[in-house]
């Protein structure tokens, strides 16, 4: 009797405390249905636009970056209001600090330009108490991005098997220069990337040899689709609560931003490429999409044409395209309107065996004008066409600056210089563009702020070498 009276007791004592829970519970679910919008979703915030923080904030990466691919997807998500903390190797750093230096003794462009808005700590990442640090960030921070060579992360003892464990919710971002397949232990540079992913054998004119271009669509263009591919991991964990590996591979992200050439490649099943200026030339094609010059990618026939001093300035020059609705327009302002009733040159079919010599004509006429007045005229009669901006023009561009897509920063050894802000413009999260960190600016701070370790603690740390390059072995005599 004794028994089940206490048992009684028991169960009456433990549905008090679930029910208690519950009352928890249920008030939470009020509080947070009273802040919801019905959707899930907060209620919109009152304060007015730009004032609400930034779209990232809140966010934490950690940033084993270097060169060029990753350092530009980690500093976009900076842009955005992640708090990026680039692990550096203590002693050298990101090797981009010291190429292409133009002031002695300071980071170089080529590294400030690409590591803005993050923060910089310095640690052997092969050292015991440096892999100790290092699981604690993988702890605290939601995305690892790196962009090492094939194996290197695992050598370091940072496979997913172990960064997943430790930190079930964190994603893993990488930029290799192949995905899998015979190259995929390979380093792999912009040049190459451009080369592999099909973009190489279509630059440049048909009768020279494959050209890169100036943009760096395999390490920047890589870096930009990491950043998407971080961005949707971390919404689907909104769902599933874990984290996953992304991966970008650089020929992969080259021939997503060449995938007209593809387009093209099948067509030429069915037949000639007829916008291609060799179609009019006559010229017959192989069994491999050609270079096309600066045809245009499109289905309007485009082309480069002088402007007035292209003999002495080198970026002289517009590009115009011969957009059908508006090509009544272009006769009548270059001077040619019979050529809009003319069977020979009347529709885009009749004109394309003619392209050369319509360009020409084209020219004839831009080159009385400098680019900046051909663009201005021929965008009164709506003719689509951009002149050659050069890197000094778009540097002096006061409508890009107050834009904000370049920015002046000052550098405490450099001093001030320019870098390309943020391109992706939010309305309610305005761009966190700052200088970019000296190496191991933010040891410190990450290591107190971030890592909870105590001043005696920071000292152990930095007295076990962790942090520091290794001492120069000594020359033998
Ligand atoms: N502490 C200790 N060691 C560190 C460290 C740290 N904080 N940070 C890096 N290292 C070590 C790595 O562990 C690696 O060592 P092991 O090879 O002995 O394991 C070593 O530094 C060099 O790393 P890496 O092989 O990535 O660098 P690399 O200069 O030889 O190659 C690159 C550079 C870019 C070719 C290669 O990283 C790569 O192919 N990356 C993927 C593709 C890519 O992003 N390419 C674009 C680069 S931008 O043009």
């Amino acid at each position: 009797m004794a028994k089940r009276k206490k048992a009684k007791k028991r169960r009456t004592k433990a549905t008090a405390k679930k029910s208690a829970r519950k009352v928890v519970r249920l008030s939470s679910a009020r509080k947070s249905a009273k802040k919801a919008n019905g959707n899930g979703l907060p209620r919109p915030s009152n304060k007015p636009y730009g004032m609400a923080g930034r779209a990232l904030d809140g966010l934490r990466i950690l940033d084993f970056t270097h060169v060029q691919s990753g350092p530009t997807c980690t500093q976009l998500l900076a842009y955005m209001g992640a708090d990026v903390i680039k692990v550096e190797r203590p002693g050298a750093g990101d090797i981009t600090r010291g190429q292409l230096r133009d002031v002695p003794n300071a980071d170089s462009l080529y590294f400030t330009m690409l590591n803005g808005s993050k923060r910089s700590i310095t640690i052997d990442s092969k050292h015991p108490k440096g892999t100790e640090i290092l699981n604690r960030l993988i702890k605290t921070c939601d995305v690892l991005v790196e962009n090492f060579a094939p194996g290197a992360l695992d050598r370091m003892g940072l496979t997913w098997e172990h960064i997943h464990k430790t930190n079930p919710r964190m994603i893993v971002a990488s930029v290799k220069g192949f995905g899998p397949g015979p190259y995929e232990d390979c380093k792999v540079y912009e040049n190459v990337a451009q080369c592999a992913g099909g973009s190489a054998s279509t630059t440049g004119f048909r009768e020279g040899p494959p050209l890169v271009t100036g943009a760096q669509i395999g390490d920047s263009g890589t870096g930009l689709h990491l950043a998407l591919g971080i961005m949707s991991a971390l919404y689907q964990r909104n769902r599933t609560g874990r984290g996953q590996k992304v991966l970008c591979a650089m020929q992969d992200g080259v021939l997503n931003l060449a995938r007209v050439k593809l387009r093209d490649q099948q067509r030429l099943a069915h037949g000639p490429l007829t916008e291609y200026s060799q179609y009019g030339e006559g010229v017959p094609f192989g069994i491999a999409v050609p270079r096309a010059g600066n045809d245009s990618g499109g289905g309007q026939p485009g082309w480069i044409v002088k402007c007035k001093g292209w003999e002495n300035d080198p970026d002289a020059y517009l590009y115009f395209i011969t957009q059908a609705p508006v090509w009544g327009a272009i006769c009548d302002v270059i001077g040619e309107p019979s050529w809009k009733t003319d069977p020979e040159y009347a529709t885009p079919k009749a004109r394309l065996p003619k392209l050369k010599q319509i360009f020409a004509r084209i020219e004839q006429f831009t080159m009385t004008m400098d680019k900046f007045e051909a663009m201005d005229l021929f965008n009164k009669h709506d003719i689509p066409c951009g002149p050659i901006l050069s890197m000094k023009e778009i540097a002096e561009e006061q409508s890009l600056r107050s834009t904000g897509t370049v920015v002046e920063v000052d550098h405490p050894t450099r001093g001030k210089y320019l870098t390309v802000g943020n391109p992706i413009k939010l309305s309610d999260s305005p761009a966190d563009v700052r200088r970019s960190p000296l190496l191991g600016e933010h040891t410190d701070e990450i290591l107190k702020d971030v890592l909870g370790f105590k001043a005696a603690e920071i000292a152990e740390i930095k007295n076990s070498g962790a942090l520091s390059a290794p001492p120069k072995k000594e020359k033998a005599a």
